[in-house]
């Protein structure tokens, strides 16, 4: 059973949601505190809680931040895989008051006041509490605070409903792990959104083969993170996870999982337009299989989705494609996809962090990291002085840090290389942090915005297109500044910024920070028409951080980046030379 397998992370935040769920009944703080505080003390422990707990010579409670109370808990939490008071909790309080804790500056406190005062049983309902002026009459609310919600309100809502990749990821690995341990469960795929690698998943999308879809249907309701279940059928089913999240499993038959697969990958745009090709070849499709229009005999019952695209005269797509676009006009082309870009062509990492700013492992750790990954190559790309917060780096240290990097790059065994570059503020009022001079002993330097972000239009394209036009500058990193889910894009007119990119004859980037990915897909699939190269960037402040490549990977493959189009695929020499282009 894998409930048994509960690690240090999961039952730390089982104590995070206490601590999040408790705060929403208004319970007093002390407590909150004390489960926030085992939260962090779990995340901190040097062994796994099941191995102290199995260790005669261990008690939990000898780690600070560990009581009597959470050290049964943890007991708990390892021998069953629940907390019985954390599933009341989950049930007890409304989806609405943890979506409202997303309206940035609404705290639980106001929530839950406004929750209850006002009946609130949506984020729609908030919507028109505000609207109809009903706030600002309660005590102490004001019209401000209306004018506050109503702003946050889109990104509560973005985020109230949807993953990142990253958290739909561990989610999906989680579910694998508890799903796999049914021996009725004979394959098991996740199809959705999730397949097709959008940077956010509204529902996750499990398909399951298997002879006894009771049984499937019986392990997924001993999942660990299951809130309630939402619905249950003979071979379907949607279970609530955690924080207001669904999952939907279906049970299918292995004959026709090509076409079950195919059907719940969507999107639906492209399930459409299959339709439409299918009907034109006198046929009709479902999530069973092709069969004729007119007879009504199978043509395919597609145990595979390869069989599936081809009875309708495809190419098989992969997932991260078919968003409707012009996907079924390609897969007829001869040729397909054989550049489309892969983990495994990426060569080096063009924008790191490291200890001098805001990182947390040094140039050669970080250097290790990328070598041990199979890079050639890792452009460190630390702060410049104007983000004093992350001990940004003024000249004097950017050389002392780049004489370091050559003894480095010296010493080295191997062909892999450092390369000296920087992170330069694209400030305010428009010129660079650092000056041209410094900026010219550089291999490169990627420029960004990270101050005045709620300018004009004008006044930010501005900025970014002059950074574009300084001869040292290479590159413009995460271009519109989006925070998934927290921050929108800033007003930049992105087509100016392109156009700028391909006059100078530079770079934009494609970070792969899942909080980031930008650019997004629109805007890959316009830079890439314009023959702009895209550098697919980790933005690493650690040696994990390097590890978010395979994020870019996907949302680069959605906008139908081919190899060639991808800076860092290309090897050292080839890189150095196109530096030297101007
Ligand atoms: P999401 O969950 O909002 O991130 O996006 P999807 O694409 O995962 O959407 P979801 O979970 O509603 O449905 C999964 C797939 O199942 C969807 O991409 C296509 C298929 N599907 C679901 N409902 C329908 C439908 O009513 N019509 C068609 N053609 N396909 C559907
Ligand atoms: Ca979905
Ligand atoms: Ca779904
Ligand atoms: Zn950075």
């Amino acid at each position: 059973m894998s409930v048994a397998d509960m690690n240090n992370t999961e039952i730390a935040h089982a104590f995070q949601q206490m601590a999040d769920l408790l705060e929403l009944q208004g319970e007093n703080a002390f407590r909150v505190r004390a489960y926030r505080a085992g939260a962090k003390a779990i995340l901190e422990l040097p062994r796994g809680v099941k191995d102290i707990l199995a260790d005669p010579a261990e008690t939990l409670q000898s780690y600070a931040g560990i009581g009597d109370t959470l050290a049964e808990k943890c007991r708990l939490l390892v021998e069953t895989g629940k907390l019985p008071q954390l599933e009341e909790l989950r049930e007890a309080v409304p989806a609405v008051l943890l979506q409202m804790t997303r309206i940035p500056g609404l705290g639980a406190k106001k929530a839950l006041m406004l929750q209850r005062q006002l009946n609130l049983r949506s984020l729609d309902d908030l919507r028109q509490a505000c609207e109809q002026q009903r706030v600002r009459v309660l005590k102490g609310f004001a019209a401000k605070t209306e004018e506050q919600i109503l702003a946050g309100l889109e990104i509560a809502n973005q985020v109230a409903s949807r993953l990142r990749i990253d958290q739909a990821e561990r989610l999906v690995e989680r579910l694998r792990e508890h799903l796999i341990s049914c021996e009725s469960v004979e394959q098991i795929e996740f199809a959705g959104s999730y397949r097709r690698g959008k940077e956010t998943v509204g529902d996750i999308d499990i398909l399951v083969i298997s002879h006894k879809p009771q049984a499937v249907m019986e392990q997924l309701e001993s999942f660990p993170g299951r809130a309630t279940t939402l619905a249950r059928g003979d071979t379907k089913m949607s279970i609530r996870v955690e924080a207001a999240f669904q999952v939907d499993l279906r049970v299918v038959a292995a004959e026709s999982f090509g076409a079950a697969l195919q059907y719940f990958t969507g999107s639906k745009e492209h399930n459409v337009a299959l339709r439409s090709r299918a009907k034109k070849l006198g046929l009709t499709v479902n999530e069973y299989g092709i069969t004729r229009l007119d007879d009504g005999q199978v043509v395919a019952a597609s145990a595979t989705e390869q069989q599936f695209y081809e009875a309708l005269g495809l190419r098989w797509i992969p997932p991260e494609l078919r968003e409707g676009r012009k996907e079924l006009q390609w897969a007829e082309s001869i040729g397909g996809w054989p550049d489309l870009i892969e983990l495994s062509d990426i060569v080096g990492d063009l924008h790191s962090h490291t200890t001098d700013s805001d990182g947390s492992h040094s140039i050669s750790q970080m250097a290790q990291a990328a070598r041990a990954l199979g890079l050639q190559y890792l452009a460190i790309t630390d702060h410049s002085q104007r983000v004093s917060m992350a001990r940004g780096l003024d000249s004097q240290r950017l050389h002392g840090q780049w004489s370091r990097v050559e003894e480095l790059n010296r010493q080295s065994a191997d062909n892999f290389r450092i390369l000296k570059g920087v992170e330069c503020d694209i400030l305010e009022a428009g010129p660079l942090d650092i000056d041209d001079a410094t900026l010219s002993e550089a291999d490169w330097v990627v420029a960004s915005v990270h101050y005045g972000q709620k300018q004009s239009q004008q006044q930010i394209t501005d900025r970014i297109v002059g950074a574009l036009k300084n001869p040292h500058v290479d590159i413009v990193a995460h271009p519109t500044g989006r925070l998934l889910g927290s921050r929108p894009a800033y007003a930049v007119d992105i087509q100016a910024v392109i156009q700028a990119a391909a006059e100078f004859r530079k770079a934009l980037e494609l970070n792969a920070s899942p909080y980031r990915l930008d650019l997004c897909e629109q805007h890959l699939l316009l830079a890439a028409a314009a023959g702009v190269p895209i550098a697919i960037s980790t933005d690493a402040h650690s040696t994990d951080g390097l590890l978010a490549m395979r994020y870019g990977i996907v949302q680069g493959r959605r906008a139908g980046l081919l190899r060639h189009q991808v800076l860092n695929t290309w090897p050292l020499s080839k890189l150095l030379t196109w530096l030297a282009r101007n």
